[in-house]
């Protein structure tokens, strides 16, 4: 079964889209391996500062299934379709790796090119997938993680304890 690390993002009502997002992966996808939940300043965009985490999990549902069911979890949390790409948003889930898989067809490109362009997916992903290959680069993402610019690396941790999946402690 592939292994498949989710981004989770939210700057609107950010503590409970988070929690709706990780029950609603917990209950479809099993146990989850979460990063910590860091607050980020809003890239790309003047908006409320961000919760972002990551989640890690196998899965077999292929690829384009799996995205479609995470464009469902982010319509229940009430994420409305055709705004700016850069706006402020109730829940974001990027699906960032699939597996070893290098994909870039019918608009689902893996792995995501986010990996390596903003410290509030590189980071909780070295948290928990440190020894993880980037398939294209061949780096870890620890390595990938250390070499990022320090001035960008802009997370704070914030306590959050999830009670429908502990977080692994892996
Ligand atoms: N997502 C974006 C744009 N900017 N900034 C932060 N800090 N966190 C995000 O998840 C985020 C963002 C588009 O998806
Ligand atoms: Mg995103």
């Amino acid at each position: 079964m592939p292994r498949v690390y989710v981004s989770i993002g939210s700057n609107v009502q950010r503590e409970a889209h988070i929690r709706a997002a990780v029950a609603g992966l917990g209950a479809r996808y099993g146990e989850l391996q979460l990063s910590s939940v860091y607050e980020t300043p809003a890239e790309g965009f003047a908006g409320a500062h961000f919760y972002n985490l990551v989640a890690g999990f196998s899965c077999v549902e292929p690829p384009a299934v799996l995205c479609q069911n995470l464009r469902a979890l982010e319509e229940a949390c009430g994420r409305r379709r055709g705004g700016p790409r850069f706006s402020d948003r109730t829940l974001d889930l990027d699906l960032l790796l699939y597996g070893e898989a290098v994909i870039d067809r019918d608009g689902l490109r893996i792995p995501r090119e986010e990996i390596t362009r903003y410290a509030f997916v590189l980071g909780p992903l070295a948290e928990i997938a440190g020894d993880l290959r980037h398939p294209v680069s061949g780096l870890s993402i620890a390595e990938l993680w250390r070499r990022f610019p320090t001035q960008e690396k802009r997370l704070k941790r914030v306590p959050f304890v999830f009670h429908d999946a502990a977080p692994s402690t892996e």
